[in-house]
């Protein structure tokens, strides 16, 4: 290649980096998630089908809450209940927006883990829930198996 011209010019050099620096959005801070005080319902007599709770604090910046698994159930969904014409029901929600400095707490008749396909669980039981997070990976706690505290999920 032949060079034209050996002077680098630092003014539109420096020209330049500011442009970059404008175009690239405001750097988020990591998020720090921290799992805590989580529990799986004992499922009622016979059925497979059941809730985990728990709660995830955020000191960090904000993540998104992809999808959940446990070698106990063969597939969660992230549910909410909403009320629809005067009645509670539950959604599916894709993703779940974790706030920055913020906290989500999935309680029963809120924001819950709907575990299927669940067998052999019994009351006291430490089973682990991994939660995968778009910007902070695989998180895992342990879950106790606990009694059904109000009703709903
Ligand atoms: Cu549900």
């Amino acid at each position: 290649m032949k060079q034209i011209n050996t002077k680098t010019n630092w003014g539109l050099v420096g020209l330049l980096v500011l442009l970059l620096a404008a175009c690239t959005p405001a750097i988020e801070p990591t998020p720090e998630i921290a799992l805590s005080k989580a529990w799986v319902r004992l499922p009622a007599g016979g059925r497979d089908v059941t809730g985990g709770y728990l709660v995830i604090e955020n000191r960090g910046g904000a993540d998104v809450l992809l999808s959940a698994t446990s070698s106990i159930a063969e597939e969660i969904e992230l549910h909410e209940h909403v009320m629809e014409d005067g009645m509670m029901k539950m959604r599916e929600i894709s993703d779940l927006n974790v706030p920055k400095k913020g906290q989500l707490v999935f309680a029963p008749g809120g924001l819950h883990l709907m575990m299927f396909g669940v067998t052999d669980l019994s009351l006291g039981q430490e089973v682990e829930l991994v939660l995968q997070f778009e910007r902070s990976g695989k998180r895992s706690t342990m879950a106790v198996v606990g009694k059904q505290l109000t009703s709903g999920h």
